[in-house]
């Protein structure tokens, strides 16, 4: 994103620690960061090729022989990416790339007085500065969004408290592009919410968050309870803070930023007036008419919230639910913004002397990562995602035979059997959550939230490693394949698709009380291609292996779910694609899944429309490249350039469609053998996945699971031909 010129100009203002201190400790998936300042230490325990990799250090990756075909192409590929496998057998890798998670988490420690350690502090800000965008020196919601006035003023505020002085040119540009737009005062609600934390903004100035909603009852259908899992989660610990109008005492660092921050002098603000004072290019979801008329309510009910002697009880209410969450994820919590919430209600509730303040504090490492500097990451990892993809893409692609593979996948098998969650939340009705025995989270067991495609996708890949391969241990049992499918049958919406954590719990109509303005879609579950695809796929790789166990509702089911996926066909013949960016995700879902059931270009014009739309969108260089913009803007939109993500993903929905061309499919194999360097690695592209509409995330082990599964499904279905370049090649020598 930078140009040159820029990268140089801000560099000479930045440092970072001296890299080959760092050092990954991996256990049970738990991968945390450190770094080691005693030279002792740093010789006696050698830097790996995982921690060189992600800190971008040089590697001495051996050059492999050149390619002449896909499959050595894939083998190549695989090569490299094996090494990135961390001792207890998952893939590291981050979950990174939304730019609201930092200061959070700088901001909580600020005011919760935990230190934050110099490596950290001198990397967050190398992260930062070259994060920034290049033009105008303001951040976005996520690394390649446009300036917000969220991202700028909030992680302005980061790199304030982490000691950048106010006239440092990386500040005074950032300033005024906050400035130009407006200044703070007009920051979405989450950044006010975190600005009034600080105490640089007024809770006058904010919407209300009143934790008494949870003391409805249950049947009402704005019960918190029935809001998506992510956004109740945020939701709570927010209702508290704001309940209690919790707030850092002001100190001198806070009196500046009451000035830097604004367009006008922070005693003349008219706070209650900038409460819908959101800056258009922060603008997702407007204010429906209902939240406004709710907002106006609520406003009356806060002038005095301890009248009716309900808020001590809500307050009381909201802790008991943040302490099961912290039970029940072992202080991980479902994800890092309600996670950093709890550390300042803890702070609050029991003290910065209490063993929950030590486990809330001590679990904050395994949301850091090390790569391009410093970064808080949206979960504790991707572990089991990646494992699992890993897992199955190597079976496919045809690798998993070769015996110098073998102790990878049995590594991998034995990782997702310790990462299978083998017990229930505990009162799972108090608490509201579902059961969890023999589902699989996406990051680690620790954390514990079934999600229907991880639990889905994990049970695809033991069942290709326990089955398919003869020199694997049976190491998870039929009862617990078994818990895995009675979770996965349990949670079919009524429209046949599958959601992401849940059955869809609240009304439609609550998508109009959505008070972050940033994000759209959060209020509740829906259904999603994606999750009912692996889910549906799963089940059916299960009933081959155990025809007798649920056989006929595994049937019923798919049945559902194949109309739904019919059903959800866009006009022009794409899925939309909620978690990857965007329709060539969601296309290789479902034309793999809908291959199970023998649906191809020839006998389904549901298949023949989707080939067709991804035909319609080919480059001219032979790759796909969709623009992270196509999510929010719900249609198609290119990216400047092929993305070999995109390409893996649309090359193998065609070839599971059986597009019976194999022209373009060809093209696309070829560009993504044209990108893969001569260790077999690829380089990171732009941004893959996507959430809550408006955010983008970076998946950076996708870059091999789909490449390598696309080069070895194609070597497969057409006999591994010799790549034409390589025949040019070898008839003029
Ligand atoms: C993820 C990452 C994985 C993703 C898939 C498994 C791919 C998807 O199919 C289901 C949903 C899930 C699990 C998912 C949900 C939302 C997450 C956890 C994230 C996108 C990673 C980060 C994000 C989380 C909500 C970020 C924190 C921000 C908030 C707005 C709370």
């Amino acid at each position: 994103m930078h140009s040159p010129g820029t990268k140089q100009i801000v560099n000479s203002y930045i440092r970072s620690t001296d890299l080959s201190k760092w050092r990954l400790k991996v256990k049970h998936g738990r991968q945390t960061w450190h770094y080691i300042d005693d030279d002792e230490e740093v010789k006696n325990w050698p830097q790996s090729i995982i921690e060189k990799y992600w800190i971008g250090l040089p590697l001495e990756s051996k050059t492999l022989a050149k390619p002449r075909t896909a499959f050595e192409a894939a083998q190549n590929g695989f090569e490299f990416y094996k090494q990135l496998q961390a001792s207890d057998g998952h893939w590291s890798g981050a979950c990174e790339g939304p730019m609201f998670l930092l200061p959070g988490l700088i901001i909580t420690m600020y005011i919760t007085h935990i230190p934050i350690p110099e490596a950290w502090r001198i990397e967050i800000i190398r992260y930062l500065v070259n994060k920034a965008n290049p033009v105008d020196g303001g951040w976005g919601l996520h690394i390649e969004h446009h300036s917000t006035v969220f991202g700028t003023a909030l992680n302005y505020v980061v790199l304030r408290i982490l000691g950048l002085d106010p006239d440092h040119p990386v500040m005074i540009k950032s300033r005024i592009t906050l400035h130009k737009l407006g200044g703070a005062i007009c920051a979405p609600t989450w950044g006010k919410f975190w600005l009034a934390c600080l105490n640089v903004y007024d809770w006058e100035g904010l919407n209300p968050i009143t934790p008494e909603l949870w003391l409805l009852p249950h049947f009402v259908p704005f019960h918190p309870s029935r809001f998506w899992i992510h956004t109740r989660a945020v939701y709570l610990p927010m209702g508290y803070i704001y309940g209690l109008r919790l707030t850092a005492e002001v100190t001198p660092l806070i009196e500046q930023l009451r000035q830097e921050l604004y367009v006008q002098p922070f005693d003349t603000i008219n706070w209650s007036r900038a409460r819908n004072n959101i800056a258009e290019v922060d603008l997702y979801t407007p204010h429906s008419k209902l939240l406004k008329f709710c907002n106006f309510i609520l406003n009356i009910y806060e002038k005095s919230p301890y009248f009716l002697g309900l808020r001590e009880v809500a307050i009381q209410e909201s802790y008991e639910l943040i302490k099961y969450e912290d039970e029940n994820t072992d202080y991980i919590g479902v994800a890092a913004v309600n996670k950093i919430m709890h550390v300042i209600c803890i702070y609050h509730e029991e003290g910065p002397d209490s063993e929950s303040f030590k486990l809330a504090k001590e679990r904050i490492n395994d949301f850091m990562l090390a790569p391009e500097g410093m970064l808080m990451a949206g979960s504790d990892g991707a572990q089991v995602w990646d494992t699992a993809f890993t897992a199955i893409a190597v079976n496919e692609a045809g690798l998993a035979d070769d015996p110098s593979n073998h102790q990878s996948m049995i590594n991998a098998l034995e990782f997702l059997d310790d990462a299978q969650i083998k017990k229930n939340p505990k009162d799972p009705e108090r608490c509201y959550r579902d059961n969890t025995l023999g589902a699989w989270a996406f990051s680690t067991r620790q954390q514990g939230y079934f999600v229907t495609d991880c639990t889905g996708t994990s049970l695809e890949a033991v069942l290709n490693l326990q089955k398919k391969l003869g020199y694997t241990p049976d190491l998870i049992s039929k009862e617990r394949l078994c818990q895995a499918v009675d979770l996965l049958l349990s949670n079919q919406g009524v429209d046949g698709g599958f959601a992401s954590y849940e059955r869809t719990r609240g009304p439609k109509f609550l998508e109009w009380l959505n008070p972050a303005e940033i994000f759209g879609n959060i209020m509740i579950e829906y259904s999603y291609p994606e999750c009912t695809c692996s889910v549906v796929t799963a089940l059916n790789t299960f009933q081959k292996w155990y025809p007798d166990y649920r056989a006929a509702e595994i049937r019923q089911v798919s049945k559902k779910a194949i109309t739904y996926l019919h059903n959800v066909q866009d006009e022009n013949g794409g899925w939309y694609g909620s978690w990857g960016i965007c329709y060539t995700y969601a296309a290789m879902f479902v034309m793999q899944c809908l291959e199970i059931f023998g649906e191809t270009y020839e006998n389904s014009e549901v298949i023949k429309k989707g080939c067709d739309f991804l035909i319609s969108k080919q480059k001219d260089d032979g790759g796909w490249g969709e623009s992270y913009k196509t999510c929010e803007a719900m249609t198609y939109i290119h990216h400047e350039n092929s993305q070999v993500v995109n390409t893996a993903w649309a090359v193998l929905a065609l070839m599971a469609g059986k597009y019976p061309n194999e022209e373009p499919i060809r093209r696309g194999i070829q560009l993504i053998a044209s990108r893969q360097l001569p260790t077999g690695e690829w380089k990171q592209e732009a941004i893959e996945g996507t959430f809550n509409k408006n955010c983008a995330v970076r998946y950076p082990n996708y870059k091999y699971i789909f490449t390598i599964w696309a080069l070895g499904k194609y070597a497969e279905i057409y006999n591994n031909p010799i790549f034409s370049w390589r025949k040019e090649r070898m008839a003029k020598t």
